[in-house]
This record gives C-alpha cells, sequence and structure tokens, in this order.
C-alpha cells in the first residue's frame, strides 16, 4: 500500500519528487484498511441486496424460482481414468492426429462449458456451476474426446460481467479434469478479441493458455483468409507441444447451384492451404448451422479424399436438423462431432449429447457412453440453467429462417439485447431481414466473430435509421457508418474472399486508404520487459496472465481489477446469490478459501439512513456483522 501510495501520487508522477519526497507527504503513511476476504464478500453480497446485479436487474421474473441442482453421482475418491490427454501426452501431437484420423469409432467434443452457454445464456455461466461438477464428468465420462472450456467470448465476458479472471478458470477446469483434452477456441490473428493485436501477443498467449491448460486450439479466421490464421498456426506448431486445429468456416450452400462463391472446391482448396500451413486437426467450423445433411456427405468425403488429417465438425442446430448432418456426417467418415449435455443443447447450441450417442447406438461406429450419468449431468445443467433465465435468447422452437439470415448461434443469443437497449427489439424481425442484406451488400462474407458482429452492427444501424440497402449507396456520402464498419472495409480483420466490393468501400471509407496486407503489419510489437514493469506498478500483485487480460482487454480488465480489489473472488459466491441476493432470513454457504467455508445469513436490511445508506445486518459462521451500503436507487 505504502508503494502504492508513492507511485500514485502526482507529484511522484510528475518527477517532482525530491529527497524529502516521504518526509513531506504525511499521508502517504495512511493505509485504508483492508478488510479480510469473508468481509469483501459480504459487501458485494450486501451490494446485490440492496441495489441488484446491474447485470440482471432490469430483467428479473419474480415469478421464477430457480430448483436447487442435483449433482451427478460420482465416487470423490476415485481418480478419474486416462483419456486422451495421456494420449496426447504419449504419442505426440503428429502421431496424436495420426491416430485419430485412424479411429474407427466416432469420437466427441463437448462444448457445454464455451460454445453452448454462449449461445444459448449469453456466454454468462460462472465458474462456480463448471466446478461443481468438472470432476465428476472426467470420472464418469473419460473416454469424451474433448471439453471446449475457454476462448470465443468467455474470455472478455468473464472478466467484464462476471468479474472472474478467465485464467483462473481454466486452471481450476484443468486441474479437475486431467484426463481429457481441454480445448479452445481463438480468432487466429484477432486472438480472443475483436481486432487485429500484436503477433507477439498472440505468440504470448498462445503460450501461457498451453502452459495453463489449453491442448488443442482451434483456430479459425472470420473471413477464412488464410494469413490471418497462419501465424497462430505456426505458434501452436512451434512453440507449444499442442494440437493446432484450423478451421474452414462453413457458409452458403454447397449443394445450392445458384451460390457459386463458397463452393465444394473453394472449401477444399481452403482445408489443403490449411494443411500445408500445419494444421494437426481440420475443422469444419459451421457457425451458423448452415450445413444441411446431404452437404455434409460431399463435404466430409471431399475433405477426406484432399486432406490426410483427422477432421472434426462443429455446427449449431439453430435449424432442429443438425442430428441429421451428424448422422451423414458420420457415415462420410468425420471423427469427431461437437455436441452439448441435453439441458444446454439443441437451438442455437450444440445439438444434443446424449441424443447423438443413442442415435449411433448399435451402428458400428457408436462409442459407448453411460447414458444414465449423462442424463444426471443434463439434469444438473436444467437445474443451473434455471438460474440464468434472464439470459436466454428467447427463441423458442429451431428455424428454418437461419437459412436465410445466416446468424451464428454464438451471435443470435447477444444480437437479441442489444437490438433491445437500442428500443428495437418490436423490428427484430427486420434487424434479420437486414443481416441477410448486408451479407449480400458487403459481397457475401463469411460471418462469424467478429466480421459477424460487425454486419449485426449494420443491420442495427440500417434498421435506427430506416435505410433499405439502396439508400446506403445513394445517401452514403453523408452518412457517418459505425466505427467497426469502417474498420472492416479499412482492412482492420482482413480480406473476403474476392475483395470487397468496391463502390461501397468508397462510400464507407471516404477518402481513408484501405490495406490489404496483413492488419498485424501495422501494429508495433508489444515490449513484454517494459510493460510487465507498468504493469505491476500499475496493478501490485498482478500476475503475468493479468498482463495479458489488459493488453487484449485494457478497459475491462482495469473495472475487474478494481472490483477484484473492492470485493475479492466473487467466483466462489453461489449463482443465485450472484445475481439475485439473499432474502431475509435466508442462508448460504460461500467458500472463502480452499477448504474453508463461512455459513452466510441475511438477517435484515435497515431503512436509508441521511447519508443515502442501508445498514445491513448478516450473520457470519453465527456471529452479527452489520455492513453500510449504498443504495444507489
Ligand atoms: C466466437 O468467436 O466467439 C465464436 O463462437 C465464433 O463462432
Ligand atoms: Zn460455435
Amino acid at each position: 500500500q505504502f508503494v502504492q501510495n508513492i507511485v500514485g501520487h502526482p507529484d511522484f508522477q510528475a518527477g517532482r519528487a525530491n529527497v524529502d519526497f516521504i518526509k513531506d507527504h504525511p499521508e502517504l503513511f495512511k493505509f485504508k484498511p483492508r478488510l479480510d476476504r469473508a468481509t469483501r464478500l459480504l459487501s458485494f453480497v450486501g451490494d446485490v441486496v440492496v441495489n441488484g446485479n446491474p447485470d440482471v436487474k432490469n430483467n428479473l421474473d419474480p415469478r421464477r424460482k430457480p430448483r436447487r441442482a442435483q449433482l451427478p453421482a460420482f465416487d470423490p475418491m476415485a481418480a478419474p481414468a486416462p483419456g486422451t490427454k495421456q494420449k496426447l501426452h504419449e504419442l505426440g501431437p503428429a502421431g496424436f492426429a495420426q491416430w485419430l484420423r485412424a479411429e474407427p469409432q466416432i469420437h466427441y467434443t463437448d462444448t457445454t462449458l464455451r460454445d453452448a452457454h454462449q449461445s444459448l445464456l449469453a456466454t454468462r455461466m460462472r465458474t462456480f456451476d463448471m466446478l461443481k461438477v468438472a470432476g465428476a464428468y472426467a470420472q464418469q465420462h473419460p473416454q469424451t474426446f474433448s471439453m471446449e472450456v475457454w476462448g470465443g467470448a468467455t474470455f472478455d465476458v468473464a472478466m467484464r460481467f462476471l468479474h472472474e479472471d478467465p485464467w483462473e478458470r481454466l486452471a481450476q477446469l484443468r486441474a479437475a479434469i486431467p484426463n481429457i483434452l481441454l480445448q479452445m477456441l481463438i480468432r487466429g490473428a484477432n486472438g480472443v478479441g475483436y481486432k487485429a493485436y500484436p503477433d507477439n501477443l498472440t505468440e504470448k498467449f498462445v503460450e501461457q493458455a498451453a502452459e495453463t491448460g489449453i491442448d488443442i486450439f482451434r483456430i479459425f479466421d472470420s473471413l477464412n483468409w488464410l494469413k490471418g490464421m497462419e501465424s497462430c498456426i505456426g505458434f501452436v506448431r512451434n512453440k507449444t507441444d499442442r494440437l493446432a486445429e484450423a478451421c474452414i468456416c462453413y457458409t452458403g450452400d454447397i449443394l445450392d447451384p445458384k451460390r457459386t462463391k463458397y463452393t465444394l472446391e473453394y472449401y477444399l482448396r481452403l482445408a489443403k492451404q490449411l494443411e500445408d500451413a500445419g494444421a494437426h486437426i481440420l475443422c469444419i467450423k459451421d457457425m451458423a448451422g448452415l450445413l444441411k445433411p446431404y452437404a455434409a456427405t460431399e463435404l466430409i468425403q471431399g475433405l477426406r479424399d484432399t486432406v490426410k488429417l483427422p477432421i472434426h465438425l462443429h455446427t449449431h442446430d439453430t435449424s432442429s436438423l443438425q442430428a441429421a448432418t451428424y448422422l451423414k456426417a458420420v457415415e462420410a467418415g468425420v471423427n469427431v462431432v461437437d455436441v452439448a449435455i441435453g439441458a444446454l443443447s439443441g437451438l442455437t447450441s450444440q445439438p444434443n449429447f446424449n441424443s447423438v450417442v443413442e442415435m449411433l447406438r448399435g451402428t458400428e461406429r457408436h462409442r459407448e457412453f453411460n447414458q444414465h450419468s449423462l442424463n444426471e449431468f443434463s439434469n444438473y445443467w436444467e437445474a443451473v440453467r434455471e438460474m440464468y433465465y434472464p439470459f436466454e435468447s428467447g427463441l423458442m422452437a429451431g428455424t428454418s429462417e437461419v437459412f436465410q439470415h445466416e446468424i451464428p448461434g454464438g451471435q443470435y443469443s447477444n444480437l437479441r439485447p442489444q437490438a433491445a437497449s437500442l428500443g428495437l427489439l418490436d423490428k427484430f424481425e427486420e434487424v434479420k431481414q437486414r443481416f441477410a442484406d448486408v451479407n449480400d451488400m458487403f459481397g457475401d462474407i463469411v460471418k462469424v466473430t467478429p466480421s459477424s458482429k460487425v454486419v449485426g452492427d449494420m443491420a442495427l444501424f440500417m434498421v435506427s435509421n430506416s435505410l433499405a440497402p439502396q439508400d446506403v449507396l445513394e445517401k452514403g456520402d453523408n452518412l457517418s457508418f459505425p466505427e467497426s464498419v469502417r474498420e472492416l472495409f479499412r482492412g482492420d480483420i482482413g480480406q473476403p474472399e474476392g475483395g470487397w466490393p468496391a463502390e461501397l468501400q468508397k462510400v464507407i471509407l471516404k477518402d481513408e486508404k484501405p490495406f490489404t496486407d496483413r492488419p498485424n503489419e501495422h501494429l508495433s510489437p508489444i515490449n513484454f520487459k517494459k510493460d510487465w514493469k507498468n504493469f505491476q506498478e500499475k496493478f501490485p500483485g498482478g500476475k503475468f496472465t493479468d498482463l495479458l487480460s489488459y493488453l487484449l482487454y485494457p478497459k475491462v480488465f482495469e473495472e475487474y481489477w478494481s472490483h477484484r480489489q473492492q470485493y475479492g473472488d466473487v467466483s466462489q459466491i453461489p449463482t443465485k446469490v450472484f445475481f439475485y441476493g439473499l432474502q431475509p432470513g435466508e442462508e448460504t454457504i460461500i467458500e472463502i478459501a480452499r477448504g474453508k467455508s463461512v455459513i452466510v445469513r441475511l438477517q435484515s436490511v435497515g431503512p436509508l439512513n441521511e447519508e443515502g445508506c442501508r445498514t445491513i445486518f448478516f450473520s457470519l459462521n453465527g456471529q452479527t456483522r452489520n455492513l453500510e451500503v449504498r443504495d444507489k436507487s
């Protein structure tokens, strides 16, 4: 604290600190008393009790009474059986890829802890609910190929809304799941962000993610631009002993003769380039769920003939057809498919793990799973999901509309609240239509984060300003387009197949010059030595992984950090209490440190006092504690 007081002092920062600096400033010795861990967590709970959790408070439904989730059966004393993690260690990445390609039975990736909740619940699943069952899952289902647990939007959402450290989440999951490969989604040169980052930052990020627990890096580019993926594939191959899984993002429809841009030949060519760039595994990333069953047959047969890599299929079940796609893909020789546990599957999430296993039972490619246990996990997640109701997307049934609008599953659950925040919820149908129009205007591009976000931004911009597609070109000179649209057309996130439509590009960029080389070439590399030193001064006690979070998301990290200083590690608070607080007389247990729990009971909330605060009476392990909480209403 003393050092903090010194370096934070304006005179010190302005270089006006002479030998008498400490003597002249007695206030440097004034320390804010550091609250103990339990009190800091209590003050968070107290704040939610008085003011609500800002992330849900405008979306509450008092009729909802989330149930207590029942944990699946497992033996806490038994070690999990060895799985793919040990196999990778034994064979090394190249040997592992060869082994996988030759596997006769189908493999499954469980996406429950990443894409499923990103696509259904706006990425809000907390580490708390994951850790409750992670160890049990590792023990009960060690034959799972991999678990997607990290990356994509989870990285920033963990800090931004859940006030959690994403690196700690990963480390904790790694410790709980020592036997199954853990995988992440990385947006190539855009890392886990929405823009290009200096290459040496992505390189450090990859190294650190591998060290913390990632085994498979699923790498994609939001425009299928090879240059956006090559360096990341190289970092995984050359700087780690983990697996580089490179993606072809699937868009359009290879069976539709009118769609001539993204043909079977296009995908096969890209797959070969990814193999040549060093990928160990090839992923078909069908982010919107557009790969229809008979198209899957053609694509997977074509890929098996074109590359020697194992093939991993990812889809979203938005249309509710994708189990049929998996059936055809399995028949055509796909090696791994992505599924989510029953209660977090379907709609904009992945197909249902429990049901897909049953679909293949009795066939040659079936892999045995304990269905009773899978259903226990599903029941657990069903009860947990009830606590996240404010984040549900509102999509009630599968929709074939997705074949028109092509909105990715992971974006759908976010686009609605984005539209709502602009007062456009009643015009959501129009937003979806504009999404499709914008895709046409942009030249039919691959739409996945971050390119899909830009298409969404443009669609919302057009609906807000009552603009039809022809208006954009006609009135474009007088329009000021969203910043993300200008960045896209400038080349900030890469180049699309066939380039940008020139006329629209001119209207959007006006006099600004676009570039066509790698956006990363325009960025100075990070000076880690200098930045680490500055970081430690600004955030004393911060870890190296915190520096990476800061470099990727400076503002989000700063807010996360100050929350952490004020309240401690809130990931320990049970989800119901985290979002909804406690009612007078209600009790909860919080594990404040490994093996050390406290029982917290809310006794009463006092009236508003003259300072605008309320006194809250808690009992902590039976002893009364009162706290002053500012009422922000
Ligand atoms: C992400 O990048 O977050 C995605 O899930 C893309 O599908
Ligand atoms: Zn996805």
